[in-house]
């Protein structure tokens, strides 16, 4: 007895004490700022509402007999079985109630998912503690993670006091920015485990699956930041990587994407630098970086995450390193995608020279860039197609070359590294019957675009083009052994219909 009061005591106490503590948390689902956020809002008000109603009238039915025809006033309990109108009855009315739900629940539902008709699409992908956003309509690419100044304070032993910090563990460096009142699709996906998108203003959460893309959407009416958080656990940083949405209104999100695509266009600062030089700005780039693995001290984390201090691989050969930091390896991320050339070349000398080792040698930005990927064919550079020049003919062996860098830079999103895609949703090209039939409708289907398979008509030069046709069908597992030429293709582009600038 005196236990069950201890424990009644406790929980009346503990109710108090997160009230008081957490003036500003509220016990009910935030409206949020989208119509769908607000239906599933409204949604669940009205099955509470029918919980409530149901709840006290059988409660309140029960209690009532229980007290007005006990046995203490003379009652006396009636004994039958089988009634059927009874049993009519009580099966009856939840169905109904049961049906009544389920309508408005399935509508809602169906609206969550109808990414019909959206206005443009962004590309999440879920990293190791990251995310990565890629705007598919204007080639807008970054990395967005954790704001220096929370991931200082989380720090064991780092001495600030996180209250000090504004919106801890809930900011991040460079926040996804969205256009209001537009329709936004959204593809999910991960590359190393599950992570999951979740910001509650928006009303839903997506999970980011390796190997998978979902989808989802999104419309918000007002200009505002919307905060949230990777909600699957995916590791040690799994509670460091939160999600910052920024929504501007059309004019400050054309600007913003203007903006970002000069800044990407910019590229890398391959002057040569001083070994000193490299070593400093590197331990900023390494801070970002490496150290939630490899940590702020370079001690690593045994098991898990090696040392960098005294590692063989960072005192041995200087092109071993640099490989397995431009193309990873396991468990650690390939970052010649996610930095810059000049980046690179800062952190790889600084692990050599810092953090305890003393290698003594450097690597040059210009040395990085070589190795890189060409970025010549990116598809944020809507360079014109040339209309007028006439473009040369090229061999089988350099189309199918220049295909494959084009490949790398344009479907990969896609369609994947190895052209197997990402079925149901993106097809394979390895074996695709498109990709092995005749070569016209390929082009044809390659220069409009169908349903999510974007056009390249007006995007991609013909040379560039030619040579992407040239490589699905003799590379990625195919052999159909025929190549379409630059000048084939100019033809075609030049008899498209103008493109409608929509920004
Ligand atoms: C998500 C965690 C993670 C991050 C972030 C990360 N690494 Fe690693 N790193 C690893 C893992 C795991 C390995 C071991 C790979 C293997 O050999 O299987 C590794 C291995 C290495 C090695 C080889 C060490 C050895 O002795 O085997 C070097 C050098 C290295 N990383 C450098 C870096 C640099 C530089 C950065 C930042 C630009 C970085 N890492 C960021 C996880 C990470
Ligand atoms: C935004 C994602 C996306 C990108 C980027 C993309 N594709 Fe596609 N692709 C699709 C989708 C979706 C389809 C299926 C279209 C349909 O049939 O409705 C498709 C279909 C195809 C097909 C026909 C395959 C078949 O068997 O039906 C070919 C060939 C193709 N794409 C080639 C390319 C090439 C080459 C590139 C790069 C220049 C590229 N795609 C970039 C999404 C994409
Ligand atoms: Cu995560």
């Amino acid at each position: 007895m005196n236990k069950t009061k201890q424990l009644f005591a406790g929980l009346i106490l503990m109710a108090l004490a997160l009230r008081t503590a957490q003036a500003d948390y509220t016990l009910n689902l935030m409206k949020g700022v989208t119509k769908v956020s607000n239906d599933v809002h409204d949604l669940h008000m009205l099955i509470l509402w029918i919980c409530v109603f149901i709840g006290v009238g059988v409660f309140g039915t029960m209690f009532y007999s229980i007290y007005h025809h006990r046995k203490s006033k003379g009652h006396k309990a009636a004994q039958f079985h089988e009634n059927t109108t009874v049993e009519i009855i009580w099966t009856i009315i939840p169905t109904l109630i049961l049906i009544g739900m389920a309508v408005p629940a399935t509508k809602t539902l169906m609206e969550l998912d109808d990414v019909q008709d959206s206005e443009m699409s962004i590309k999440v992908t879920g990293h190791q503690w990251k995310w990565e956003y890629e705007y598919l309509d204007n080639g807008v690419h970054f990395f967005s993670s954790l704001d220096e100044a929370s991931n200082k304070a989380r720090q064991v032993g780092s001495g600030v006091d996180p209250r000090t910090v504004p919106h801890y563990l809930l900011n991040v460096d460079k926040p996804l920015v969205i256009p209001t009142k537009k329709k936004i699709r959204f593809l999910f996906t991960a590359a190393d485990v599950i992570h999951s998108w979740w910001v509650p203003d928006l009303g839903w959460k997506k999970d980011a699956i390796p190997g998978f893309i979902n989808e989802a959407w999104t419309s918000v009416d007002k200009p505002g930041t919307y905060r949230g958080q990777c909600t699957e656990l995916c590791g040690k940083d799994h509670g460091f990587m939160p999600i910052v949405v920024i929504a501007m209104d059309q004019p400050d999100y054309d600007a913003w994407v203007k903006k970002a695509q000069e800044e990407a266009k910019k590229g890398a600062d391959l002057s040569d630098q001083s070994r000193d030089e490299l070593v400093a700005k590197g331990a900023s780039v390494y801070a970002k970086n490496c150290s939630t693995c490899h940590l702020p001290d370079g001690k690593g984390v045994p098991g898990a995450f090696p040392a960098i201090t005294g590692s063989t691989v960072v005192k041995g050969d200087i092109t071993a390193q640099v490989n397995l930091v431009l193309n990873g390896k396991a468990g650690m991320p390939a970052f010649g995608k996610m930095l810059k050339a000049d980046e690179l070349a800062q952190v790889i000398t600084y692990t050599r020279n810092a953090l305890g080792n003393a290698v003594g040698d450097e690597i040059q930005p210009k040395a990085i860039q070589e190795l890189l990927p060409k970025k010549s064919s990116e598809p944020a550079a809507k360079a014109a197609p040339e209309k007028s020049a006439p473009v040369a003919d090229m061999t089988k062996e350099d189309l199918i070359a220049l295909g494959k860098t084009v490949y790398a830079n344009n479907c990969v999103s896609c369609h994947q590294a190895e052209g197997q895609g990402n079925p149901p949703m993106f097809p394979a090209l390895k074996g695709s019957a498109v990709v092995t039939g005749n070569i016209n409708a390929q082009i044809d289907l390659m220069l409009n675009g169908k349903g999510m398979m974007p056009g390249f008509g007006h995007t991609l030069k013909a040379a560039d083009f030619a040579a992407v046709v040239s490589y699905t069908r003799n590379g990625l597992g195919n052999a159909v052994n025929d190549v379409v030429q630059p000048s084939v293709i100019q033809k075609l582009q030049s008899a498209l219909p103008a493109e409608q600038d929509d920004d």
